[in-house]
């Protein structure tokens, strides 16, 4: 096992990247104590607040929001930064050379039950001829990303990152209290028999996903020839996690439930960093019209259409839409 920053030296990553890496997970390690903590320090619940999106804010989500928010923008290294729970982009020092994109507290439904929840951010080149408070800086495809991963919050605290050259998986060791890398290149196994998608939106979704669900339902009694477990945790970092670790196909398919938001999952701060963690693994990760990190994004807080993992399944799954 190999201490994060050497880990990172040897896959030739630039020392200011590295450095930028370090002070997100001087972070991530402080919202993983406060996540341990909430319960005993009143933070569990709502609070009153809605997030540009929408929705209500748990009281963990502004608390890993400003923590992530507060480390970054003092750190010097970033330019600006941008977060689902941030109404725009929030400018840094101006020579800084990076952005982050981030989701301070993925799956914050889990809070409560005690289950899995995570970090997710997704590093980009600052443009030099932009202005630090651009939010227009923030509209790269995820083709350019520099790095991009996860912190999960559950038995183990663990980081999966990429930064080009393969998806790795770290352990944090809470005796030293530092990441080891316990894991190199992790692969995605071409073909599964497991799936993940919120079941009840069926009746919502296009006729392509519809029929491609009922064909897994129908088992070896259907034209797959072949049963199918299912698997939702109800956050992406942890539907991801199992697919990096044992491969299946993660799915959040557009739907007509509110026609005013027809996909769920952000392009920026979910969709991006996993597709980048997914293909780096030699997994695909699509929409039904062609690969998620090709959108040239519109809107810093844009939603996609998310069909990722098993590269023969996401295949499988796609040739419905033929
Ligand atoms: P939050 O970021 O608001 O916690 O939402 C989590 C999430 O975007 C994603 O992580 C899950 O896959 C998805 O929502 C779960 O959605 P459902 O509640 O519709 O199952």
């Amino acid at each position: 096992m190999q201490r994060l920053a050497p880990a990172l030296r040897e896959d030739n990553v630039p020392l200011d990247l590295i450095s930028l890496i370090k002070t997100i997970l001087a972070a991530t390690k402080e919202i993983s104590f406060r996540v341990s903590q909430a319960h005993l320090s009143g933070l569990m619940g709502s609070t009153l607040d809605e997030n540009i999106q929408g929705e209500v804010q748990k009281q963990l989500d502004v608390v890993a929001n400003e923590l992530f928010k507060d480390i970054l923008l003092e750190s010097g290294f970033v330019k600006a930064i941008s977060s689902e729970e941030e109404d725009t982009s929030v400018a840094g020092n101006p020579n800084g050379k990076f952005i982050v994109s981030f989701d301070p507290l993925d799956g914050s439904s889990n809070i409560e039950i005690n289950s899995l929840i995570g970090t997710i951010f997704s590093i980009h080149n600052a443009q030099e001829d932009m202005d630090a408070d651009d939010p227009d800086m923030f509209k790269q495809s995820g083709n350019k990303q520099v790095c991009a991963g996860y912190v999960l919050y559950g038995p183990a605290t663990m980081l999966v990152m990429t930064t080009g050259s393969g998806t790795h998986f770290y352990v944090l060791d809470r005796t030293h209290g530092g990441f080891l890398r316990v894991e190199r290149n992790v692969q995605v196994p071409k073909d599964t028999q497991e799936f993940a998608v919120n079941m009840s939106n069926q009746r919502f979704w296009q006729a392509p996903m519809q029929n491609y669900i009922n064909d897994l339902l129908l088992g070896d009694t259907g034209p797959r020839g072949k049963n199918f477990n299912m698997r939702w945790i109800a956050a992406m970092v942890g539907d991801i996690h199992r697919v990096l670790t044992r491969g299946g196909l993660f799915t959040y398919p557009a739907d007509t439930k509110d026609p005013n938001k027809p996909n769920k999952l952000r392009l920026m701060y979910e969709a991006n960093p996993m597709s980048f963690l997914i293909e780096q693994a030699g997994g695909k990760a699509m929409t039904s019209e062609g690969r998620i990190m090709d959108i040239e994004p519109t809107d810093i807080h844009q939603r996609v259409e998310c069909i990722m993992g098993s590269s023969n399944e996401v295949d499988a799954c796609l040739g419905y839409y033929k």
